[in-house]
């Protein structure tokens, strides 16, 4: 294994993750900066917004079981084949996720331990809370390391009391959910024999009645959380000393669109308006049968969601930037207490240094035009067509095998600059007319939240990151 990895593994070559023991081999990708982070459990730290906002959505599902404290270690088979994934799924290369070694993970999704506790059935509802990790792009609202929260609901064919249909019984419980009067967007019918097809296992009923009581159990949550974002705000607003007015709120706008995981079926992501667009805050969908069949419960039906926690706590702290979450600095941690949900306050804002780097691709990568056009596209927040993988937000299938993939300089940056960095962005792109090569340019924005950065400090970790992609991709600087 390269030098890379030696300062988390020991003389044997093995990978401790909090004293367990991993044999690396040629598949292992994980870097010290992601090993140490591992220990944090942002979502069992008790006064964190993380674990406030896990709290929070859990009492939306009061009778459900709440799982908190899986190992992030998996296996592949528990992150992607007990799901479905296909052996060319993108959600598996080395450019996407985190290798222990060739098999085992850090967990690219909480979706990995629902098999094991649909297996365990000790309850029909429950939620999974966990750290997951992914190579991905840098910006506002990503980060390799967040947190999920996968829920699920099954209901036994075998237990529906005699004289009433499995659908009848869902639509009762379905009558049992609070209501709410938010308008949410769904333009699309409930299954879409191509887009977002009915498994043969379900009535059109079943499925439909599974869809509404999976949406308006989600969509609660929504209301929940934005109303609390309103007493947060009221909270922030009469803590100042002249008691300041309290700005106005846009309103809240809400959607349902359609999506695609290897795992469920029909499938759906919710999207909320977030400071000028559509932010994903999580995926959802009705169960594939044969993970319930192969987790030794057949006769259970039912759905699931996974739900990105940074995402909902942005939204209910007004916190600006995903990295703040893992700030030790008290004048960011002090601001949360469970008892009191108080908007977030931004102490000073320092400046930005933003560094571009150019550079020529090495000829094996240049010689694939799509390697550069499918990788930069990958980066907007907009979901990818391929949809439904762990980084169905920032990667591309077609690149996972070739030299230079752009999550490669984002971990180069990652490992570099670590959380000095705001965003990458590829500003230019240009294959030269003669030679036929392509070169890129990236623009990294230096910014700490925690102080301001000197000029010489920026330029150090600019060269630094500049050396390592010659280094590591062989890329021509300009
Ligand atoms: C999944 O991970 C599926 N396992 C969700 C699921 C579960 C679907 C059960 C169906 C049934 P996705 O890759 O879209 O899907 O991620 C889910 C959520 O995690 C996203 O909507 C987003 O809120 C959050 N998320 C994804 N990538 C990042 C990231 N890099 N940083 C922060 N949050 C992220
Ligand atoms: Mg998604």
């Amino acid at each position: 294994c390269s030098k890379r990895y030696n300062s988390s593994a020991s003389e044997s070559n093995d990978l401790l993750v909090e004293g367990k023991s991993y044999k690396t081999d040629s598949w292992t990708n994980v870097p010290s900066t992601i090993l140490s982070a591992v220990p944090r459990r942002l979502h069992q730290q008790d006064s964190h917004p993380i674990a406030i906002t896990r709290k929070l959505i859990e009492s939306r599902f009061p009778s459900y079981q709440h799982h908190n404290d899986f190992f992030p270690v998996v296996t592949v088979g528990q992150n992607f084949d007990s799901l479905g994934f296909p052996m060319d799924h993108p959600g598996r290369s080395r450019t996407d996720t985190y290798y222990v070694n060739k098999d085992h993970v850090l967990q690219t999704h909480t979706s990995a331990h629902q098999a094991d506790v649909f297996r365990a059935n000790t309850s029909p509802g429950f939620t999974i809370s966990a750290d997951v990790y992914r190579r991905d792009a840098i910006d506002r609202s990503h980060y390799p390391i967040f947190h999920q929260m996968e829920g699920a609901m099954t209901w036994d064919r075998n237990a529906v009391p005699e004289g009433k249909t499995l659908a009848q019984q869902i639509w009762e419980d379905v009558e049992n959910l609070p209501k709410h009067n938010l308008v949410v967007e769904d333009p699309n019918p409930p299954t879409h024999a191509e887009r977002n097809p009915l498994q043969k296992d379900h009535s059109q009923e079943e499925a439909e009645a599974m869809a509404v009581h999976l949406k308006r159990s989600l969509e609660n949550v929504v209301v929940e959380i934005f109303s609390k974002a309103k007493e947060a705000a009221a909270a922030a607003a009469a803590a100042e000393p002249e008691g300041a007015p309290l700005e106005e709120q846009a309103p809240l706008q809400v959607r349902w669109i359609e999506a695609y995981f290897p795992f469920t079926s029909p499938s759906w992501e919710l999207e909320i308006f977030w400071q000028g667009d559509w932010l994903e805050v999580l995926g959802c969908g009705i169960v594939q049968q044969s993970i319930l069949n192969n987790a030794d419960v057949p006769s259970r039906v039912g759905w699931a969601f996974g739900i990105g926690l940074e995402r909902i706590a942005m939204l209910l702290y007004e916190i600006p930037d995903i990295r703040l979450f893992w700030s030790q600095d008290p004048r960011f941690l002090s601001q949360f207490d469970q008892k009191l949900i108080r908007r977030y306050v931004p102490f000073s804002k320092y400046p930005a240094a933003p560094r571009d780097v150019a550079f020529w691709l090495p000829k094996a990568a240049a010689e694939d035009s799509k390697t550069v056009t499918g990788t930069a596209a990958g980066t907007s927040s907009t979901p990818s067509p391929a949809g439904g993988h762990p980084s169905a937000e920032g990667a591309n299938a077609e690149f996972a095998t070739l030299a230079f993939h752009e999550n490669d300089i984002m971990e180069i940056v990652r490992n570099t600059a670590g959380d000095l960095v705001e965003d990458v962005t590829l500003v230019d792109e240009f294959v030269h007319p003669k030679t036929g090569r392509k070169s890129l340019c990236y623009r990294i924005n230096y910014r700490s939240l925690e102080r301001t950065l000197s000029r010489e400090e920026t330029n150090d970790l600019h060269e630094k990151i500049r050396a390592e992609l010659v280094e590591k991709f062989g890329v021509q600087l300009r």
